[in-house]
């Protein structure tokens, strides 16, 4: 090959991979599949971002490793283009998100993704905005909803003044929005809940069993927040209740420290509050929990001082029979655990600082086994230990007392073992234009009545004022055409649930739309703004994502990559669906990802990158400039795959000098049939290298080894003859095949060249992408040197350097490299050779 030059080998390798269908899977007939899939991304500017491109090429790498250890890989790629974060940059922009992302999607698609060489499989494209999907989205709500698990109620949800929607738990950090950092409030209203909950325990236990990131499996595991403990009832104690047996429930997760129970605690919000003020405390208690609901949870957690007022009431602890006084205190969140707790100040930390502000009495009831000195300077010990202060429990180990007080509790009937969950169910309606519409209608008669399957997709409606009210309604409460209907039971007239599934919903299962998907129908669909309805039944229908002889053989997903950011959010979604997916039948499996790898995220010179420090990498302007093979290796090369790296502009020539170099080494006089015993370990060596580390994700230390291997091969040019300079044929195969996952297009070249392939006659088998992957020699990973000496007729001719453990044929290749021993072989014919390895060669002439 003449020279280096990406601009013109590239776009011909796309065309032709593109023309033969190489990176098309065949989902019926493929034997071995091997799903490989990607976090679809959401356009959210104009271009793909170099976060995108580093992603995608890891992940494309993974893919293209898999099929060359013979897998059939399907490697599907989409948009997850519906939802606020699309409408926002459509309000943003000034645009209809429609057109907005039609455009956007084609763009990063076409101009963007296709020009970095994946080996994407676009004929199964999805777009969760189409109708031809969201009908599906539609459809799994009815499919929850007919099971009880999704459910109308009225709660308060978390809202974003900015977004001017409800947000999920999971979609607010640290108090604020995660779109658009707007802190968020606290409303009342009637939201669609899907009931996640109800698979916390199925969600916890499953993480033992899936090949997932341990920090990942952590996250998941404290947003669920499994907390055992006890439910304990206090009865109350005050004149008003007297003939009465009224009692408060609270939650603990340390019963063994009841009788450290000097005060009772409530949330503001609890229905408890105004049952409990006496009247002299009525305009106190009052104007605390005013002030207390205005406040947000993350302006409340961050109060220094702990705050509250006495209702002028008293419950009576069950165990001490001591009356304790009940105080309101916005440290207690009214959503857990019953909105009440038992005030125990000598080993909780929070009740601890309470009873100082109130001047409330401290006792100690677990006293610490261990004397380390540094615990008398914690004030509040909250380890196990020796009960004290406790009647009958005294002496006893913390443990141990935690299930006799329980017993007791139980037998008195004031109490029972109980779990709390931090997890709170998926609020799934949103107050925006750009999503799915919920499939329910309100009817005057039948009140709450589903959309029947037959007549999905509820169409979203055209609009020119699509953008968010700033009310508490969806843009489409106020089109009439959409919102009048009649009733699908009595025929009356009803109006249609006017507000849009959370696109988290659409994300949670276009894996499974995938491989059920024929992209061409798809697309000539969406040109038409499709209207088709389910007509046929559902699982006879041609894009029914869950036909069982297609789930059976590509799912679940081998292998999903993405960003560890969707811990909780997406990543328990998907989850969840799938479990429930289960139960209803719909699918034989309850984990939708058997591995997952969370890639790490790109740098620019040190800092986070953002429009506002303009420090954007944009990945066009490089692929211009030095290719994409280079701009791909050059991104894998930064740094370990999970932990991301720094991106610096200098780095790419130094890529690009590198493949030059292979384009020399590969493309020399490739004569030398016997290579070097040094030659062969090297090479060994960086199979078994590359091999495991492309295995692992760990790229970078990949293309160092590729790096070293040719610099090694060219260092040694000094001891030997000119065309000892380049690769053997050998060398260059295994070295294009270890380097096609990272720069596909110019190993694709070298590989025909090397093979003197026409062009013109280019099929997937003749791909360097479908070529099986280099195997190692152990012998070559293990052996130690030993001297092997050299024999001819029996006599001493030589002793040559061999690896330990070599075959009779590389043993006869070294022995003749010496210079004697060819000197005594001249012209004459081999009888017999005697090999007794990594000892002796002896040559009978
Ligand atoms: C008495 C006690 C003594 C507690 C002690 C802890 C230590 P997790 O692990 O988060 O489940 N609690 C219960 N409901 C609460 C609420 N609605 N708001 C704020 N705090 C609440 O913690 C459970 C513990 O948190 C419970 O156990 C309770 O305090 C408190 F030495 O009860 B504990
Ligand atoms: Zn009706």
């Amino acid at each position: 090959m003449e020279k280096y030059n990406p601009s013109q080998i590239e776009p011909k390798w796309r065309k032709l991979w593109a023309e033969t269908k190489l990176y098309q899977t065949d989902i019926k007939a493929a034997k071995n599949p091997y799903y490989n899939l990607w976090m679809f991304p959401y356009p959210s500017g104009a271009r793909m971002h170099v976060g995108h491109a580093y992603a995608s090429t890891g992940a494309d790498i993974h893919g293209r490793f898999m099929r060359m250890n013979g897998r059939e890989v399907f490697q599907p790629m989409g948009f997850d283009a519906f939802g606020i974060h699309g409408e926002n940059y459509a309000i943003k922009v000034g645009r209809h998100p429609k057109e907005l992302m039609d455009e956007l999607c084609d763009r990063y698609r076409d101009e963007q993704f296709k020009r970095m060489g994946h080996g994407y499989d676009w004929s199964h494209e999805v777009r969760t905005y189409d109708a031809d999907y969201y009908k599906w989205t539609q459809w799994i709500f009815l499919k929850l909803y007919k099971y009880g698990l999704a459910e109308r109620k009225k709660a308060s949800v978390n809202w974003c003044p900015s977004c001017k929607t409800v947000l999920a738990d999971e979609q607010v950090l640290c108090g604020s929005c995660e779109r658009c950092e707007a802190i968020v409030e606290s409303k009342e209203l009637k939201q669609w809940f899907f009931k996640i909950t109800k698979y916390a325990d199925h969600l916890l236990d499953n993480l033992q069993v899936i090949n997932w990131p341990q920090k990942i499996k952590v996250m998941q595991i404290n947003w669920i927040g499994r907390s055992e403990g006890a439910k304990i009832n206090f009865p109350i104690f005050n004149s008003q209740f007297s003939n009465k047996k009224e009692f408060i429930e609270v939650f603990t997760t340390r019963p063994d420290t009841l009788f450290g129970a000097t005060f009772f605690v409530l949330a503001p919000e609890s229905e408890w509050v105004d049952k409990l003020t006496t009247n002299d405390r009525k305009r106190e208690v009052g104007n605390y929990v005013r002030r207390a609901k205005s406040l947000t949870m993350q302006q409340r957690a961050q109060q220094k001082e702990k705050t509250g007022v006495f209702t002028g009431s008293y419950v009576v602890n069950p165990v001490s029979g001591e009356e304790i006084p009940v105080y309101v205190a916005d440290y207690v969140l009214f959503e857990y655990g019953g909105g009440a707790v038992m005030g125990v100040p000598a080993h909780d930390q929070r009740d601890h600082e309470f009873a100082r502000s109130f001047d409330l009495p401290v006792v100690e009831v677990i006293s610490s086994d261990s004397s380390v000195s540094d615990q008398i300077s914690q004030e509040v010990y909250a380890g196990e230990g020796t009960l004290i202060n406790s009647g009958q429990f005294n002496g006893m180990n913390s443990v141990e007392a935690r299930k006799k007080i329980m017993t007791m509790l139980e037998e008195k009937g004031c109490g029972k073992e109980d779990v709390q969950y931090k997890l709170r169910d998926w609020c799934i309606s949103r107050q925006r234009y750009w999503g799915a519409p919920i499939p329910i209608i309100y009817c005057e008669k039948c009140g709450e009545v589903s959309v029947p399957e037959g007549e999905l997709p509820v169409l979203l409606p055209d609009t020119e004022d699509w953008r968010p009210t700033g009310t508490e309604e969806s843009p489409l409460a106020a089109i009439e055409g959409f919102v009048n209907t009649t009733c699908h039971q009595c025929g009356g007239s009803a109006k249609r649930e006017t507000d849009v599934c959370d696109t988290f919903l659409d994300s949670a299962w276009y894996y499974y739309a995938y491989p059920a998907y024929a992209g061409q129908r798809i697309i000539a669909n969406r040109e038409r703004i499709t209207t088709n309805k389910i007509s046929l039944p559902v699982d006879e229908m041609e894009d029914y994502p869950f036909q069982p002889d297609i789930l059976k053989k590509w799912l679940p997903v081998d292998m999903y990559v993405g960003g560890a950011e969707h811990a909780v959010l997406h990543l328990m979604y998907t989850r969840f669906l799938t479990m429930a997916f289960q139960d209803l039948g719909i699918i034989g499996f309850d984990e939708p990802f058997e591995r997952f790898f969370a890639h790490g995220l790109i740098t620019k010179d040190g800092a986070k990158m953002s429009k506002s420090k303009g420090n954007i990498v944009n990945p066009d302007e490089y692929i211009e400039k030095y290719g994409a093979d280079a701009f791909r290796t050059y991104l894998m090369f930064l740094g370990p795959y999970g932990a991301g790296g720094d991106f610096t502009d200098s780095g790419l020539n130094g890529m690009v000098r590198f493949l030059r170099r292979v384009c020399e080494v590969v493309c020399g006089d490739v004569k030398a049939e016997s290579l070097s015993k040094e030659r062969l370990r090297l090479m060994h060596r960086t199979v078994k290298k590359v091999t495991e580390d492309v295995r692992d994700f760990s790229f970078n230390t990949a293309i160092a080894a590729l790096m070293e291997w040719v610099k090694k091969s060219q260092k040694s040019e000094e001891n030997r003859s000119v065309e000892d300079n380049t690769f053997s044929r050998e060398e260059a195969e295994v070295m294009l095949k270890l380097l096609a996952p990272f720069a596909p297009h110019i190993t694709e070249e070298l590989w025909q060249l090397l093979n003197g392939s026409d062009v013109k006659q280019f099929t997937k088998h003749r791909s360097v992408h479908f070529q099986d992957w280099p195997v190692y020699d152990p012998a070559f990973i293990k052996a130690k040197e030993v001297t092997m000496v050299v024999q001819v007729n029996g006599k001493l001719r030589g002793k040559v350097e061999v690896l330990s453990g070599i075959d009779e044929g590389r043993a006869r290749e070294y022995a003749l490299q010496n210079e004697s021993v060819r000197k005594f072989m001249q012209n004459k014919k081999v009888k017999r050779v005697i090999y007794v390895p990594d000892k002796l060669i002896n040559f009978v002439v």
